[in-house]
């Protein structure tokens, strides 16, 4: 088994400290240590054609009366049997004399309406006597309205015309929700509100705050109360839940540093009731992530139990606790009878409700996954999905299809799925639309058309633009694979046909005017601050795209003097270079093509010079641009490897032996724009020839004698090699 303990408490050494969580730099490498490459599959289902009736997430049954309308124009004439939801309907305009909506809740009224006896189930009907709603509870009635502002928003029902149908709807899964579960910056107030609002519409109803870089949720003031304007805000985000029917869970991080002792206990209980007096109705304990003493499963346990008593006996509007153990994945639990899982089984109280995310880290929600965690725990777990979650690959945003979820679960294999998002709340919407959508209605799932659906729904005014985007931004590259860019084909430099060529080409057009469509048209601003520095090089990966293929042509049909010219036009400085990675998109087709065809037309070049191959080596550090800026003659030899792109920049004057037998040499280098002399010297010093170096790829015939060339002057030196020609 691998070392995970270790490995743990390196990591939270270094996530306390550090930023940047999954660097390079750290001793160990996190992202190897994960596993979760998978292979990359196609995406499941297609688009469909919705005939402008849209509602996410997907009815269990609707019957449609075709041909048939209700006209809501002259206003509503509601009647809130339970007098409920006053606050819930702000799309509609009322008028006493307008069109009859009734809306009720409650088991008997249910039942003989035939809505299943589900939290969350109802009935929707709409026909020529008006629109009628019932509840099995006030959550279902509460569904119910989200489901009539879709179909108010769908274009079938232009002009105030709905279609009128009947509908009978609930959730598959018990909680269907999120959990703020990410290493990074914990969200703002105002993206948890609007994300809150998102949840409602979705019939989502679970949110767990728990993110790691709260000091109040974790290490080290997990024990303390909030100041005042934190404690302020969490009490607006539980009315805002309240408001949505969603249950807000206050999340907890103790493990780190926990003493199993009555003193800690009281800090939790006080903690607790702190959150109480907020609002708070719901808790959970999360003991992930953490090393040492906090992570002993029958403390665990015992605590976890003693204090879900102590809680419903002394409040009585409080939900069960909810835990995450500290094997939470397969990857590392301890699969054996006395590992923690089957300790979890045997001891904890079967209200509690437990995490899993499956296989991996970052893992497919899958029949197998489930069964093996169940069998241990003797209940359905949680699913904590980390998707669409980047905090172990920021350099990406994720923006793909919503796929990897067994489309054959039922509740009693899994009791809820709970997404953990991005630190970018708004570019987390796509993804938790479609997590919704699956959640609600499990066996009807089509991720592709979620996808589709998700898109419009998200930014309509720029819906293509949005999609050129969301297309080639899927893929983690190192971490939980998605596939991305499967309409787009590209190719090497030897393999390739004419209507690729374009295709391509149109392709990266399309990309390139993708940021300024967006800035003019997107109106969800926080959504486009989110995107941005990714929209600014997808933009110039647009670019950079267009002049690759342009400079497969410029090898073909010019001097090569004048394809250097242009590859050093083309080429990225070091500080692009800093960008190009930090904000990536196109990792999986894109950003190899883009760089493939640069070094494939540079090995080419090279070998067309020389008949020398280049260093093949270095091409994993192509984008590295090792520039070297020296003026003694020892660095400047490292840069003479074969290798154009490894460079020197002479600024007085450059002395290099020649090999023996050399007769030529080429020198490559930026010598347009300088005013550099080349001598060629003899054994004893004397100047056998002299000559301007004025072109980018000079040819200069050495004299018997020579032994040593000189160059004088200004110049960027990429290469200078010599050559033995018959
Ligand atoms: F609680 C868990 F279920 C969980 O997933 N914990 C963290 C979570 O906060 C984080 O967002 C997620 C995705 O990176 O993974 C877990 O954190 C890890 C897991 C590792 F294997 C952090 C570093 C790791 F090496």
């Amino acid at each position: 088994m691998m070392n995970h303990k270790k490995l743990l408490t390196a990591f939270i050494a270094t996530a306390l400290a550090c930023n940047h969580l999954y660097s390079q730099d750290n001793n160990f490498n996190l992202n190897t240590q994960r596993s979760e490459s998978q292979n990359v599959f196609k995406i499941p289902g297609k688009a469909l054609d919705h005939r402008g009736l849209i509602i996410n997430p997907t009815p269990h049954s609707l019957r449609k009366q075709e041909g048939v309308t209700l006209n809501i124009s002259g206003g509503i004439s509601l009647k809130d049997k339970k007098g409920k939801f006053s606050n819930d309907l702000p799309f509609l305009s009322f008028n006493k004399k307008g069109v009859k909506m009734s809306i009720d809740f409650g088991e008997k009224t249910a039942a003989r309406q035939g809505v299943r006896n589900i939290s969350g189930a109802y009935s929707l009907t709409i026909d020529e006597k008006g629109i009628r709603i019932i509840g099995y509870d006030e959550k279902g009635a509460f569904h119910a309205i989200q489901t009539l502002r879709e179909i108010i928003n769908s274009p079938v029902s232009a002009n105030s015309n709905l279609p009128c149908l009947s509908i009978n709807d609930y959730p598959d899964l018990p909680y269907r929700g999120v959990v703020e579960g990410f290493y990074g910056t914990p969200w703002s107030h105002k993206v948890r509100l609007s994300l809150i609002d998102l949840y409602g519409q979705y019939k989502m109803n679970y949110y767990l705050y728990g993110p790691k870089d709260d000091p109040y949720h974790s290490c080290p003031n997990w024990r303390l109360p909030y100041p005042e304007k934190e404690a302020a805000n969490i009490k607006e985000l539980v009315e805002a839940c309240n408001r949505n029917r969603v249950d807000f869970v206050w999340a907890i991080h103790p493990g780190q540093d926990i003493r199993w002792n009555e003193e800690d206990y009281k800090n939790l209980m006080n903690k607790f009731n702190h959150m109480y007096d907020l609002g708070v109705r719901a808790f959970a304990i999360f003991f992930d992530d953490i090393s040492g003493e906090g992570t002993n499963p029958l403390k665990q346990t015992e605590w976890l139990n003693r204090l879900n008593k102590e809680l419903s006996e002394s409040k009585s509007d409080i939900s069960p606790l909810i835990v995450c153990p500290t094997d939470y994945t397969k990857l590392w639990a301890n699969p054996t009878p006395q590992g923690s899982l089957v300790t979890y089984g045997n001891t904890l109280d079967s209200a509690i409700n437990v995490f899993w995310t499956g296989d991996y880290v970052c893992s497919d929600l899958t029949k197998a996954t489930m069964n093996w965690v169940n069998s241990r725990i003797k209940r359905p777990a949680l699913y904590w999905w980390n998707f669409p979650v980047t905090d172990y690959a920021r350099h990406i945003i994720m923006q793909g299809p919503t796929y990897g979820l067994d489309t054959t679960l039922t509740s009693k294999d899994v009791c809820g799925l709970i997404s953990n998002p991005m630190e970018h709340g708004e570019a987390s919407k796509l993804a938790l639309y479609s997590i919704a959508d699956y959640s609600w209605n499990i066996a009807a799932y089509n991720p592709l058309d979620s996808w589709e659906r998700g898109l419009a729904s998200m930014a309509p005014e720029v819906r293509e633009a949005y999609r050129t985007f969301a297309i080639h931004s899927c893929d983690t590259e190192k971490g939980y694979r998605r596939i991305e860019s499967w309409e787009t084909k590209t190719f090497r430099i030897n393999n390739y046909t004419e209507a690729d060529y374009k295709a391509l080409f149109n392709e990266f057009k399309k990309i390139e005017k993708v940021p300024a469509e967006m800035e003019a048209k997107c109106t969800n601003k926080a959504l486009l601050a989110e995107l941005r520095p990714w929209l600014v090089e997808f933009g110039k990966l647009g670019i950079r795209g267009q002049n690759a293929l342009r400079l497969i042509e410029i090898y073909k049909k010019c001097s090569p003097a004048e394809f250097w010219n242009s590859y050093l036009d083309f080429q990225m400085s070091p500080e692009e270079i800093q960008t190009y990675k930090a904000h990536r998109s196109g990792t999986m087709k894109l950003q190899p093509f883009y760089e493939n065809t640069m070094y494939d037309l540079l090995c080419n070049f090279y070998k067309g010079l020389t008949d020398m191959q280049p260093d093949t080596s270095r091409q994993a550090q192509y984008t590295a641009h090792s520039v070297i800026i020296a003026t003694d003659t020892l660095k400047a030899r490292a840069a003479f490897d074969h290798n154009p792109h490894t460079t020197f920049a002479n600024n007085g004057t450059l002395l290099f032996t020649l090999p023996e037998g050399s007769n030529q040499c080429v020198v490559i280098s930026n010598a347009k724009s300088s005013t550099a002399i080349l001598k060629q010297l003899s054994t004893k010093g004397k100047v056998l020839s002299e000559e301007p170096l004025n072109t980018s790829v000079q040819t200069i015939r050495l004299a018997k004698d020579a032994v040593k060339i000189e160059i004088q002057g200004n110049i960027i030196l990429h290469e200078i090699v010599p050559l033995q020609r018959k």
